[in-house]
Parts: C-alpha cells; sequence; structure tokens
C-alpha cells in the first residue's frame, strides 16, 4: 500500500479477498466509537446464494472479512446494507448480524408481502431500516404503492428507509420521497454528477429535499463512486477524491445532525480502482473539519439511529 503506514501485518485470515491488496492504516484516528454506517457482506456464495434476479454477481465477502476492517480502520461498529445482489433473501445480513455481539445493525429488503412475523425476526437480529433503491442498472422499478405498504409495515417497528438514487432522478421522484412517513436516509448524497457546481441546480434540488423534509438524513459516503478526478492525488497522497470535497463538506455544515458515513466495503460494481478503505477515512477530516463534526458524523448520529437505546443511556 503506497497510502500510510501499515504497522504491522494485516491477519487476511480466514481468506481475505483475494484481490485485494489493502487496507492501509488510516493516519485519521477516529472518536472512541465510530461507526461504519454502510457496508456490505455477499455471501459467502455457497452458504448463502445470490438472488437470481440480481444485475451483478459480487466477490465473496464474509461478516469475518468485514470485522477485520473494521478493527483495521478503527470503527468500533457496523451497519450493514443489503445489496440488490441477495435481493430481499436478508440471510447473509441477519448471519452477520448474529455474528457482531452486537456490533453492527442492520438495513433489509423486503417485499410488500412481508409478514409481520418476519419483521419482527429481522428487528430482533439487529434490522432497523429497509432499502429502496432506484438505481436502472441495480433494479427493475417497484411501484411505489408497494414501497408505500412497506413503509406503513415498518412504521411501527420505529424504522427508517434508505433509499439509493441518482441525482438526475430526484426532480421524479421528489413528491413521492417527501411523502414517506418515516425517516429516510439518501445514500451517497443522492449520487451528484460532481462535474458539475456544488451550487447549481442540480445540486441545489438535493439541498432543497433535504431542508424542506426534516426527516431526511444522508450518507456523505462514496467519494470513490462519484469522484472523477478519483484516488490519484492532485498535490499529495492525502489529496484523493478531491472534487466530491465541496459537495460533502457543504452537506456536512449545513445538517450536521443528519449525516452519516461508511466505507462501502467492498465496494461493488467499481471496476475501474479498488478503493484504499485508509486512504476513504483519511478523507473524512476534509469533509469534517473540526472535531464536534467528526464525533456527529461518525458516533453520535448513527448511534440516534441504529443504537437509540445507547443514546438516552449517555444523556
Ligand atoms: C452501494 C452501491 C452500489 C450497489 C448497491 O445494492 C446494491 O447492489 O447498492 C452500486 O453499484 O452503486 O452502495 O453498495
Amino acid at each position: 500500500m503506497a497510502h500510510g503506514d501499515t504497522t504491522g501485518p494485516f491477519d487476511k485470515t480466514p481468506g481475505w479477498l483475494d484481490w485485494y491488496d489493502g487496507p492501509s492504516v488510516p493516519t485519521f484516528r477516529m472518536p472512541p466509537g465510530a461507526v461504519d454506517a454502510h457496508c456490505h457482506v455477499f455471501g459467502p456464495g455457497g452458504e448463502f446464494p445470490f438472488a437470481p434476479e440480481r444485475k451483478y454477481t459480487p466477490c465473496d465477502a464474509s461478516a469475518e472479512q468485514l470485522f477485520a476492517l473494521r478493527d483495521r480502520l478503527g470503527f468500533d461498529r457496523n451497519v450493514i446494507v443489503q445489496a440488490t445482489c441477495h435481493g430481499a433473501d436478508n440471510s447473509a445480513l441477519v448471519d452477520a448480524l448474529q455474528r457482531s455481539e452486537g456490533r453492527a445493525r442492520g438495513v433489509a429488503t423486503v417485499r410488500r408481502d412481508v409478514a409481520e412475523d418476519e419483521l419482527q425476526r429481522l428487528h430482533e437480529a439487529g434490522v432497523r431500516g429497509v432499502r429502496f433503491n432506484f438505481v436502472k442498472r441495480l433494479v427493475d422499478r417497484v411501484p411505489t404503492d408497494s414501497l408505500e405498504e412497506i413503509v406503513a409495515k415498518i412504521a411501527p417497528l420505529g424504522w427508517h428507509v434508505v433509499i439509493y438514487f441518482e441525482a438526475e432522478d430526484l426532480p421524479e421522484l421528489y413528491d413521492f420521497f417527501s411523502g414517506i412517513q418515516a425517516p429516510v436516509v439518501v445514500d451517497h448524497m443522492g449520487r451528484p454528477d460532481v462535474s458539475k457546481d456544488p451550487e447549481g441546480p442540480e445540486f441545489g434540488l438535493f439541498l432543497r429535499f433535504m431542508r424542506e423534509n426534516e426527516n431526511v438524513w444522508t450518507k456523505v459516503s462514496c467519494p470513490e463512486r462519484l469522484s472523477v478526478t478519483g484516488p490519484r492525488a492532485l498535490d499529495g497522497e492525502q489529496q484523493a477524491y478531491t472534487d466530491v470535497v465541496p459537495f460533502a463538506r457543504r452537506v456536512v455544515e449545513e445538517f450536521p445532525d443528519r449525516v452519516l458515513w461508511g466505507t462501502d466495503w467492498p465496494h461493488p460494481n467499481l471496476k475501474d480502482h479498488m478503493p484504499d478503505d485508509g486512504l476513504l477515512v483519511d478523507y473524512i477530516p476534509r469533509i469534517a473539519t473540526t472535531d464536534d463534526l467528526q464525533r456527529k458524523l461518525l458516533v453520535d448520529n448513527p448511534r440516534r439511529l441504529y443504537w437509540p437505546e445507547d443514546a438516552l443511556e449517555g444523556e
């Protein structure tokens, strides 16, 4: 790894991803209790088969590997998000939550006909939200009346809705999203085109969406997906993903109590480069520039959403 100090060998057992030469140990020291609020487990396919309707087949990425990454980077906890390649079969997610010893919570995918006792089972395993995906390359569109039915079923459990969409689709989806009667978490700032002006109309609509809907939060994650300039340094090793910084920093500063951050490990569908998660962690202080903003982003906000019982204890 070119970046940072690896301070000793990373124990890549059991079966660490063989294509993955990382991660480096970040320079940035996270506040105690930091949460990686967006990451995945995939399979292993032999044990937890991928969904027949999936649009891609990922690498296997196990719970043990995820927890090794957590410890390596300095996170305390994870929020594991169901990805489309597992469809609405949440078995791998539930298995990972159960292995986490209370250090992971989850976001599941369910269908409109999901039974109440299934939702209860997911809740007991640590699921606290459902994910609606609108990214066309990942899923076939689900009708909004189905999604409304799901919202009505999960609301009594105190769950929230995670939405994933691309910026060009926000105008069409704006009213539906604004009507969701539950907390809403937007993945990756609604995927702005960062070659455009952060003060321009496209990102302006996203900022307006957050301003008008106080139940809306966002993950200021995935610079590695959004960046055009990429991981290569523009003016120094630490300056990866520079073009995404003004977007994420703007959101963190305007909505400090409604932002989350996650690695997105193991970075499905990124074909041009495999991100170094250590470098991604070192991006955090560039978008959350004070101790106070970092603590909110990494500790207080995710705990309020995923471990509210802990947040209450601390008050
Ligand atoms: C992410 C991003 C992607 C994939 C998925 O559910 C998924 O398959 O979310 C992507 O390809 O942009 O957040 O994992």
